[in-house]
């Protein structure tokens, strides 16, 4: 018995269903063109927020329920904490979780305190993978909560806190192998800075990009098959963080030689802190060959900060669910839900229904992106859009049989006047619009 035990197993009872604690949409077996729904969202729970974080904020302590907490962890409440968590991912019927190394172990104070107690809970974490068939759908080193990451990990000015971060990520990494991790995320919180006054931007990337290369060499080295991937932000809890979205960690990819290495975990709200769409962060991963996975949550329109709520709003995902759809779904990522019950929600089963209203939520834009991509509209809006660069003059173009000056003479001779063409922005709303029906 634990927490989460009172709620029984969530099933599909479909959209007329009285009941609450149970799944609307989501139906893992439906098949969406030609891919299971389980399939194509590859769902993960996440460990910090739901069985990690006591409802607290900057202004008040914990609210929730979570008697496994308190400081230090010791490892009888780690292990409590572990049986809570599958429990939960079993009920909720999901096949992912993700996890820091400082979520699932017991305090420890040294670097071999901190490798000793990963592995003994990982033995207890391996045992309930066995018995339920949840994995990791990514393990993280938890490279911000301690004092001494407060001037970042890697991007330490301190050479003996680098070491540190080192000695985390090498035991989570292998920790996540040998679990069965699908994937390895990098989340760089403080790599970064509070004030350009005191930072050496240059040498803070340099020893940034140094780091990620020695994690990669680790990767092979230990034979894990997963992917890196790194979690962009724009700041917070710094006031500028490297990785502040996808194209900048492109450039840092490029620069320190690891394109083919690393791809991109996308956060939703990070995306909207970034002053970008979410579906803008997909489109970019995606253009440079980085599209890795996800991690699922909303900000609120009207705060200037990472709310971490759970998604409501179908019609919202959709222009990001068709570009999934269009790519065949996810290769090793996954829709990882970062993100938390409001203070409130003290109640054990408000984590089932935010849960449930996430992924039915995730479903609902699945099958609306399943029709639209299927019936070809909007694709063929987009393809008819760019088709003058199927004429002679746009293939010369893009084969670079022009120069400046030559495209500049063709023009003239040609008494070039390209008309106005619609770019039915509002019939691909609409298209968007009516398809929200589910
Ligand atoms: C923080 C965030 C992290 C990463 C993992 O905003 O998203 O929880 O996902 O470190
Ligand atoms: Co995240």
């Amino acid at each position: 018995m634990s927490l989460f035990s009172d709620v029984a197993p969530i099933r599909f009872e479909g959209p007329e269903s009285p009941n609450e604690l149970v799944y609307r949409v989501y139906e893992p077996d439906r098949v969406v063109l030609g891919k299971r729904m389980e399939d194509w969202l590859r769902v993960a729970v996440c460990y910090w927020h739901s069985f990690n974080w006591p409802g607290s904020d900057v202004f008040g302590t914990g609210t929730l329920p979570r008697p496994w907490l308190g400081q230090p962890v010791t490892d009888a409440m780690a292990r409590q904490k572990l049986d809570a968590a599958f429990e939960f991912f079993s009920r909720l019927g999901v096949r992912y979780f993700t996890f820091h190394d400082l979520d699932v172990m017991a305090s420890a104070d040294t670097v071999r305190g901190h490798e000793q107690q990963l592995r003994q809970i990982e033995e207890a974490m391996a045992e309930k993978c066995a018995a339920t068939g949840v994995r990791p759908l990514w393990g993280t080193a938890n490279l911000f909560s301690h004092p001494r990451y407060a001037a970042g990990a890697a991007t330490s000015p301190d050479p003996e806190v680098f070491a540190w971060a080192a000695a985390q990520v090498r035991c989570c990494l292998e920790t996540t192998h040998r679990l069965g991790g699908a994937n390895y995320v990098l989340w760089g919180g403080r790599e970064g800075y509070d004030s350009l006054l005191n930072t050496d931007l240059g040498s803070e990337l340099d020893r940034y990009g140094r780091f990620l290369a020695l994690v990669v060499e680790h990767k092979h080295r230990i034979g894990f098959k997963g992917t890196i991937l790194i979690e962009p932000k724009p700041f917070e809890p710094t006031k500028h963080q490297y990785d502040r979205d996808t194209a900048a960690v492109y450039a840092f990819l490029q620069r320190y030689g690891l394109t083919g290495e690393v791809r991109i975990n996308v956060e939703v709200n990070h995306a909207t802190l970034a002053g970008l769409d979410f579906e803008h962060e997909i489109a970019a991963a995606r253009a440079y060959g980085l599209f890795g996975s996800i991690d699922m949550n909303r900000g609120d329109p009207r705060n200037g900060w990472d709310t971490d709520q759970f998604p409501n709003n179908a019609q919202e995902l959709v222009p990001a669910l068709m570009q999934l759809v269009e790519d065949g779904g996810f290769a090793t990522g996954g829709f990882n839900f970062d993100a938390k019950l409001r203070r409130q929600s003290v109640a054990p089963a408000d984590l089932y229904l935010a849960h449930i209203g996430g992924i039915d939520t995730l479903a609902r834009a699945l099958l609306a992106a399943g029709e639209i991509v299927r019936e070809g509209q909007l694709q063929r809006l987009r393809v008819e859009r760019y088709q003058g660069w199927n004429s002679e003059l746009g293939r010369a173009i893009d084969q670079g049989r022009f120069s400046l000056a030559a495209l500049a003479d063709y023009a003239a001779d040609h008494e070039l006047t390209p008309t106005p063409r619609s770019g039915r922005q509002e019939l691909a709303e609409s298209i968007i619009a009516r398809h929200c029906r589910f």
